[in-house]
């Protein structure tokens, strides 16, 4: 997009917005989560590493920070006219914000994913899914938008509303300005980042890890889902799995507000996001906090790990797998 007389460091994040010609109560909705991630970076910036239930010198009560920023975040969406339902990781239910549904949305977040790393420093993420309407318990394809904001070395976001994916940082002044635009992910990388205990991986992702090792593929894990992913996106290349696991059959992260957005995000960069079988944004979700299985990255190699699970797990149920298993154990 020419942009005369501006360099893209000045465009920020409602006039990009606004050159996409998003809805203005879209528009309104994502500035005002971009305004409460302030509040959340000033929290981590400055907050205690108290526990919940514990008091400040002040006599004030402590919040853990991922309740703090649950706490941020769920003000400013009920103050911000344009939501209908919201649900995060640390509400029970879905909260009704709003009984009509019409020009409002419905919005599922992770306030503070990867709370466990703040006090050892490593960085860590909010992570938005935005519906139009009021149902959330849609396939993530419905999404009309989904963000993530990264509490790094730099606090970036990186949002997108079906027409690409894009990356902004923060200025000094705290505003939000464009870092890059179109976002793409190679078809194939030289990254994994590999979730959960090796020893509970499962034949089909043992034989798809070995394979990637074989291939001189780099292991780059931090243990936070949004750093993970931001590097493949920024990268431009990479795998991260959380995998189903052989005492976790549906893996850890849940669906609705970690795995979906994320898959809506890299599916606009040209990457995929499986649970090992089908296309994420494909799944309807049954509970608000169901947990997925994910592989996403790089499209050739979500397809990779698609084939060693079909081959090594689902044949099991098929005449091919007893086979393999009765030759193994003869052998
Ligand atoms: P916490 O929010 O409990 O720190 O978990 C972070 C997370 O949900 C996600 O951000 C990571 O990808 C994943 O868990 C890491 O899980 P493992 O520590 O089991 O690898």
């Amino acid at each position: 997009m020419s942009r005369p007389g501006k360099t893209k460091f000045q465009i920020d994040l409602r006039r990009h917005l606004r050159e996409h010609e998003v809805d203005d109560n879209l528009t309104h909705l994502i500035c005002e989560i971009a305004e409460a991630s302030k509040y959340i970076i000033h929290s981590l910036r400055t907050g205690e590493l108290g526990v919940a239930g514990t008091s400040n010198l002040y006599g004030e009560q402590q919040l853990e920070l991922d309740v703090l920023a649950d706490r941020i975040l769920r003000k400013r969406l009920d103050h911000s006219r344009v939501v209908a339902n919201m649900m995060s990781e640390e509400m029970d239910e879905i909260i009704p914000v709003s009984p009509d549904c019409e020009g409002k949305y419905s919005v599922a977040f992770d306030p503070l994913d990867g709370s466990s790393l703040v006090d050892v420093n490593l960085a860590v993420g909010t992570i938005v899914s935005i519906f139009e309407g009021c149902d959330l318990l849609q396939p993530g394809r419905n999404q009309v938008a989904a963000m993530y904001i990264l509490y790094g070395p730099r606090t970036t976001l990186v949002y997108s509303v079906g027409s690409g994916v894009h990356e902004f940082g923060m200025n000094s002044l705290m505003e939000y300005t464009l870092l890059h635009e179109n976002i793409t992910i190679e078809p194939r990388g030289s990254l994994y980042s590999p979730g959960g205990q090796r020893n509970l991986y499962t034949p089909g992702t043992e034989a798809f890890v070995t394979h990637l090792e074989e291939r001189g593929v780099k292991l780059r894990y931090s243990g936070g889902f949004v750093p993970d992913i931001n590097q493949v996106l920024l990268k431009g290349q990479g795998i991260f799995f959380y995998p189903h696991l052989k005492n976790l059959p549906q893996g850890k992260l849940r669906l609705l507000f970690e795995v979906s957005p994320m898959a809506f995000l890299i599916e606009q960069a040209g990457g995929a996001a499986s649970n090992g079988h089908r296309r994420i944004l494909d799944l309807q979700p049954d509970k608000i906090h169901g947990r997925s299985p994910v592989f996403i990255g790089c499209k050739e190699d979500v397809r990779l790990a698609e084939e060693f699970i079909r081959k090594l797990e689902t044949d099991q149920t098929s005449d091919g797998g007893k086979k393999r298993q009765q030759k193994a154990a003869a052998s």
